[in-house]
């Protein structure tokens, strides 16, 4: 659409929250709605730390998701600015999405993380409640006294449960989105997936690298910074700096002889190229910053 153009009447344009605990599948469902993979996925929570925008245009409608962080309880500054993120995400956005893991809420009967009923209260824009994982859910019926909770809960306009792999519910879910959201101009051209860098996307991809091949502790004490990006005709250069708190860690990231290493940068290497349609030579240093993680002028410098 040039910009002399004025919207049709009928072409809705806006901003959704996916706001939820740490896992319940944010992430994923970004990524089934656009049917792109833009935010980074792992078995592990709290794997998205940073808001990832994500376009969706179809004929009537542009829908820009807002990926966010998991709500959790923040223990360093890290984790601070992750809530924050997320918190001002449901301020700002036309529509919430709000995502509860239903395999878990009937294991274990927790549905939505403390405080967020204030937030989304105080925000006052129209909320979806959407169940997320009903595929791992073998007697669908199971989840009818979960939904009917949720709306004594809250106000939600709707309760959609909706399985990512299977695809299920999700037509339905931008339907009610669409509904909801504001008449305007679509505000990013239709191929556009996102407004993120390449940059951005590569640190991501090894992160998540990262997080898929050690337990516990590493995976949340690192962060990865693009050091060097160069175009070349061949080949990208990129030079990525994987930063971790202790030489302790360090160790562990190395492994013997380097060979942990060596698997991270394969298995990140092939996707990047995969995401970038080049071919890319990536080189990884491994850094000891003292506690970065609670150091308030790192954690900016790291881009939170
Ligand atoms: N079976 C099934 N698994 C799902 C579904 N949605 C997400 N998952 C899995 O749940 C795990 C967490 O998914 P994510 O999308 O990373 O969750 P998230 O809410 O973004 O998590 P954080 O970024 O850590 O807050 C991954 O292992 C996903 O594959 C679903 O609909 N069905
Ligand atoms: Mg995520």
């Amino acid at each position: 659409m040039n910009e002399t153009t004025l919207p049709p009447d009928d072409f809705h344009c806006g901003y959704v929250a996916l706001i939820g605990a740490p896992n319940a599948g944010k992430s994923t469902l970004m990524n089934a709605l656009l049917g792109a993979k833009i935010s980074i996925v792992t078995a592990k929570p709290q794997t998205t730390r940073k808001r990832v925008l994500g376009f969706y245009t179809g004929d009537t409608h542009q829908i820009i998701f807002i990926d966010t962080p998991g709500l959790i309880r923040p223990k360093y500054i890290l984790q601070q600015s992750m809530v924050t993120a997320a918190h001002s995400a449901i301020a700002e956005a036309d529509a919430i999405c709000v995502l509860i893991d239903g395999a878990r809420a009937l294991e274990r009967g927790d549905l939505l993380p403390v405080g967020l009923l204030d937030l989304l209260r105080k925000a006052g824009s129209p909320v979806f409640a959407v169940i997320t994982k009903s595929d791992l859910v073998a007697d669908k019926k199971q989840l009818l006294p979960m939904m009917a909770r949720l709306l004594e809960f809250y106000d939600f306009k709707a309760v959609i449960p909706i399985s990512a792999p299977e695809g299920q519910g999700l037509d339905g879910l931008i339907d009610e989105l669409r509904a909801v959201l504001p008449v305007g101009p679509q505000l990013y051209p239709e191929d556009m997936l996102s407004d993120a860098p390449e940059r951005f996307f590569v640190s991501e991809i090894i992160r998540e690298k990262i997080f898929e091949q050690y337990r516990q502790e590493v995976p949340y004490a690192t962060e990865v910074f693009i050091a060097e990006f160069r175009e070349e005709e061949k080949c990208d250069h990129i030079a990525a700096e994987i930063i971790v708190e202790r030489e302790s860690q360090k160790r562990i990231l190395i492994g013997s002889g380097g060979d942990a290493l060596k698997a991270i940068g394969i298995a990140a290497r092939k996707d990047i190229e995969a995401f970038l349609g080049r071919k890319v030579f990536l080189e990884l240093h491994v850094r000891v910053r003292d506690g970065w993680r609670d150091n308030e002028a790192w954690v900016r410098r790291l881009g939170y």
